[in-house]
């Protein structure tokens, strides 16, 4: 049924190229499926979050003090009163940031699409707002806009631009910002914590701070909002958000925390048009089980969004590497999080990891990039992808034995290593089970992918 209606979309489309050719391409744009909407992100899998903002001079330290947790909170986990706060984006000055650099390191790793932190909590706005001049051009030193550097190096190079946004906003005094300095979490979905006039905020900052992101920076793959969790906010608001977006850019993909209460794995298994938003975003975690919708597991490489130089309990390349196959095995795609310095440079850490990452993408991408969830049960030795009519084996613990036991249902036609398909691999199957005769050592330590052609 889908590939019918693609089908007939893309026929629709051609015929309306004929007959009236490029004024109906807008349209023919509004026309799009949510299929045809969705598909650039359902193939792309893997993609670079970016928390940058005036935090990230602070590091996430104050004195003695060392802020727990994610240090792009710093304003509310160091007590900074607004007025103390306001120095650091005044002090915001990234002379190392270089956009180009940035978007390279991200496709060498093998990203298709960027999310930047447009605005955090903290309420600082990265680009040329005319809406508010709490933003890089009137409050920084620095006096360049930000997300169009960042826009333009992604054209430049294809790959999509993205934004975040924070619903949140600790600066505004019509949303959190009057609730300063002794606000805290606890206080976010507490109902006699709100403030009167967030509507305001809502109507007359918010949600033009969104229309200037979606109508100067050329196309935004997906608007990323967050903190749809405090009680000001409504699903009425959440709603409005989400067509006031469609309308503008009608092919921007929105996150699920759009709507009020989905943040994280909530409303996962909600069908479209039950809620707004296009994806799931489970934090820091990977569901244990493909699910039937679409999502996003974002991520750290450490246990900060926000640089913060105390914590080093990084991750490591070989697990980053598996988490991507995990998220792609169960249908979903990885986002994975850079926390920039203040003076714009990525931490050494954290290029390490990015380096790894693309030389083994390099070589496996065709396993990853447009592949669907495994049909099979989860093996013990690592995770499968698929595409049509072929299934890779990502093996994470390759077998002491030499023999791989494949799932009972897969039918070889032909299996090789996918880094070197001269060499086809000898099965043996048996009505108890399926074993590929593999290489005694591991082609590739981190995780090898098998490439089986399946039999008809
Ligand atoms: C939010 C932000 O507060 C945080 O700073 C970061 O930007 C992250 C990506 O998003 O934090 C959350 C959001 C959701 C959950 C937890 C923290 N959640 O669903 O449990």
């Amino acid at each position: 049924m889908k590939i019918v209606q693609r089908l007939s979309i893309l026929i629709l489309v051609t015929i309306l190229n004929v007959n009236t050719g490029i004024a109906q391409n807008k349209s023919q744009k509004d026309k799009l499926s949510d299929d045809e909407r969705m598909a650039w992100w359902r193939d792309s899998k893997f993609g670079m979050f970016i928390h940058w903002g005036a935090y990230s001079i602070i590091g996430g330290e104050r004195g003695t003090k060392i802020a727990g947790g994610g240090a792009e909170w710093a304003m509310d986990k160091l007590d900074y009163t607004i007025e103390d706060y306001e120095k650091f984006p005044k002090m915001f000055n990234p002379q190392l940031f270089d956009a180009d650099a940035w978007v390279t390191m991200a496709k060498n790793a093998g990203m298709k699409y960027i999310v930047l932190t447009s605005k955090h909590h903290e309420g600082f706005a990265l680009w040329d707002s005319k809406v508010s001049k709490y933003d890089i051009m009137d409050t920084a030193p620095f006096k360049r806009d930000i997300v169009k550097e960042l826009a333009e190096a992604c054209k430049k190079q294809g790959i999509k631009f993205c934004l975040y946004y924070s619903i949140v906003d600790w600066h505004h005094p019509q949303a959190q910002g009057n609730l300063y300095p002794n606000y805290n979490i606890s206080q976010h979905d507490d109902p006699s914590v709100v403030n009167p006039d967030f509507p305001k905020y809502y109507q007359n900052y918010m949600k033009p701070q969104v229309g200037e992101l979606l109508k100067n920076y050329g196309d935004i793959g997906v608007v990323w909002f967050d903190g749809d969790w405090i009680s000001d906010y409504t699903t009425e608001m959440g709603k409005d958000l989400y067509k006031y977006i469609r309308d503008i850019q009608p092919n921007t993909i929105v996150n699920n925390r759009v709507d009020k209460g989905r943040t994280g794995m909530d409303g996962m298994n909600n069908k479209p048009g039950q809620f707004a938003g296009d994806f799931g975003t489970p934090e820091q975690e990977i569901p244990d089980t493909g699910i039937d919708t679409d999502w996003e597991a974002c991520m750290t490489m450490n246990g900060t969004w926000g640089y913060k130089p105390s914590d080093n309990k990084w991750k490591s390349s070989e697990d980053l590497i598996q988490k991507l196959v995990d998220i792609v095995s169960k249908g979903g795609n990885f986002l994975l999080n850079i926390g920039p310095d203040g003076f714009g440079r990525f931490p050494a850490e954290s290029i390490r990891r990015l380096e790894a990452m693309g030389e083994w993408t390099k070589k496996n991408g065709e396993a990853v990039y447009g592949a669907s969830a495994s049909p099979y049960e989860k093996p013990s030795w690592g995770r499968y992808t698929k595409k049509d009519g072929v299934v890779y084996a990502h093996v994470f613990e390759w077998p002491k034995d030499g023999l791989l036991k494949l799932n009972k249902e897969i039918k070889i036609k032909k299996a090789t290593v996918l880094t070197n398909p001269n060499t086809v691999l000898k099965s043996i199957a048996t009505s108890a089970e399926v074993l590929l005769d593999i290489p005694m050592l591991a082609p590739d330590a981190t995780v090898t992918v098998i490439k089986i052609e399946l039999a008809k």
